[in-house]
């Protein structure tokens, strides 16, 4: 009964010396790909081509009607490359195809100088006109650098509401022309609203005349801090009136136009 035991217990060690033999060997050869992949790698990665990296510093842009939005990419130059980097801005729809709508223009330069080992910006001015949109609307700023290792695109995504707004600045007081309305010639959407925000100290009382609604002149009218809001959706296409400043006569009004 001994015998038969003892060589069970002896094949069952010989079994796991030879499981524990050939798993050694095992790792040793993964080691050695690994190795090998490693060192490769490493050496193309550290290589010391010049390039440029690029950020955009505004990727969400909420925004309004007639409002000016700066979008500002900056190149910092990588190994000491030196050049000019050429920068093509368009303003594109959410599937990529140029934007048809809103009237919305970009300016900025289409050249940027990088120093050696420095960094450059440029900005972007988005244009919206006043009369875009009277809905809610998006709109996307492109940039396409030139980069040294090739073409790289930076988008800004805007989301434009149909509100027009208008500040009475702090300190503004009886200062005529530096009224935010002052002679301007301004078109607004039907359906879009006309919102002007007293931030100033004293009473600015919002004047509207032609089928624009007039701000009470009674005591609670054009108080600081107020903001008082023309909902031109009831308003017929082609009105054309008066909007401006009411507490200093006719010297702060705007030519407002309810186009469609
Ligand atoms: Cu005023």
């Amino acid at each position: 009964m001994r015998t038969p035991l003892l060589a069970l217990a002896l094949g069952l060690s010989l079994a796991g010396c030879l499981t524990i033999g050939d798993s050694g060997s095992a790792p040793n050869g993964d080691d050695d790909d690994t190795g090998s992949n490693t060192g490769s790698n490493t050496g193309s990665n550290t290589g010391s081509t010049p390039g440029v990296n690029a950020t955009m510093d505004r990727a969400t842009v909420p925004t309004e009607v007639g409002k000016d939005e700066v979008i500002t990419l900056t190149f910092t130059s990588v190994n000491s490359f030196a050049g000019n980097v050429a920068v093509t801005a368009s303003l594109v729809d959410g599937t990529g195809a140029a934007l048809t709508t809103g009237g919305l223009t970009v300016t900025g330069p289409t050249s940027v100088a990088v120093a050696a080992n420095g960094t450059a910006s440029a900005m972007y001015t988005v244009k919206i006109p006043t009369d875009a949109t009277a809905t809610q609307m998006t709109a996307d700023l492109k940039l396409d650098a030139a980069l040294p290792s090739g073409t790289k695109s930076y988008t800004s995504a805007l989301t434009i509401a149909p509100v027009y707004t208008i500040t009475y600045a702090a300190g503004l007081a009886a200062n005529t022309a530096m009224h935010p309305l002052t002679k301007l010639k301004v078109s607004v959407k039907k359906g879009a609203k006309i919102t002007l925000h007293n931030a100033d100290m004293v009473t600015h009382i919002t004047h509207g005349d032609g089928g624009f609604p007039h701000e009470s002149t009674g005591p609670t009218g054009g108080l600081a801090g107020n903001t008082y809001t023309i909902d031109t959706t009831p308003l017929a296409v082609n009105t054309t009136g008066a909007v401006g400043c009411h507490s200093h006569g006719n010297a702060t009004y705007a030519t407002v136009t309810i186009v469609q």
